[in-house]
């Protein structure tokens, strides 16, 4: 059988929860599409995240691979275009590094396009009346220096062929709940929900 890889991040930024990691949870084990999803729980630290990636690589084999983040504040499932070559955290990652205009790779290319069918992954997910959208920016942070690096290492290793890239999704209802009347509301979406959307997004995996 086929081998998806899905990685969840840890909890960042004083959160503790880290919805990307409870879906990935939900979904680890489960068969979609002729693919057995497999697992894997990463930190959010600087090239740390990529050692745990580059370790899964080579364990499983996978033939796609799919990495997801929280984006708090978007209201949908965001399927990101491009990871570009730029380390510039706003806040410091979970071991205190804060990189500001250093670049992920200094041998690497500006950037790397995601190489999933991002159309087709929104589109299916739309027609199963999942909110989702192609994003072209995964931002500057530990999400987008693992979907650089993972580009950059699978292109550096002849592996290009193997689909890869990124998704970003909403903040979970519990962790707006927790901040009840004590900051602005951000849109929420249940893991139930991210479960349907993912299902129907990796039916459009070849
Ligand atoms: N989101 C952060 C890093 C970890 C996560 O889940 C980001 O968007 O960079």
């Amino acid at each position: 059988m086929k081998k998806l890889l899905i990685t969840g991040f840890q909890p960042f930024g004083g959160e503790t929860v880290n919805p990307a990691l409870e879906l990935v949870k939900k979904l680890a084990g489960k068969t979609i599409n002729g693919y057995e999803v497999i697992a894997r729980e990463i930190p959010v630290v600087r090239y740390e995240a990529l050692d745990v990636v580059r370790a899964a690589l080579s364990e499983v084999q996978p033939d796609a691979v799919i990495i997801v983040g929280q984006a708090g504040g978007r209201p949908d499932i965001t399927v990101e275009r491009i990871g570009i070559n730029v380390d510039d955290f706003r806040i410091p990652d979970n071991k205190g590094n804060q990189p500001i205009d250093e670049p992920v790779a200094a041998d690497g290319p500006i950037a790397y396009w995601a190489t999933l069918p991002i159309k087709k992954m929104v589109r299916n997910m739309k027609d199963a009346g999942i909110p989702a959208s192609v994003s072209n920016s995964a931002g500057t942070y530990v999400c987008n220096h693992l979907l650089y690096g993972v580009l950059h290492l699978l292109a550096k290793e002849g592996k290009a062929h193997i689909p890869a890239g990124f998704v970003h999704i909403p903040y979970l209802p519990a962790q707006m709940s927790v901040r009840a009347g004590l900051e602005s509301q951000y849109p929420t979406m249940s893991v139930h929900t991210l479960v349907q959307g993912f299902t129907a997004m990796i039916e459009a995996l070849d």
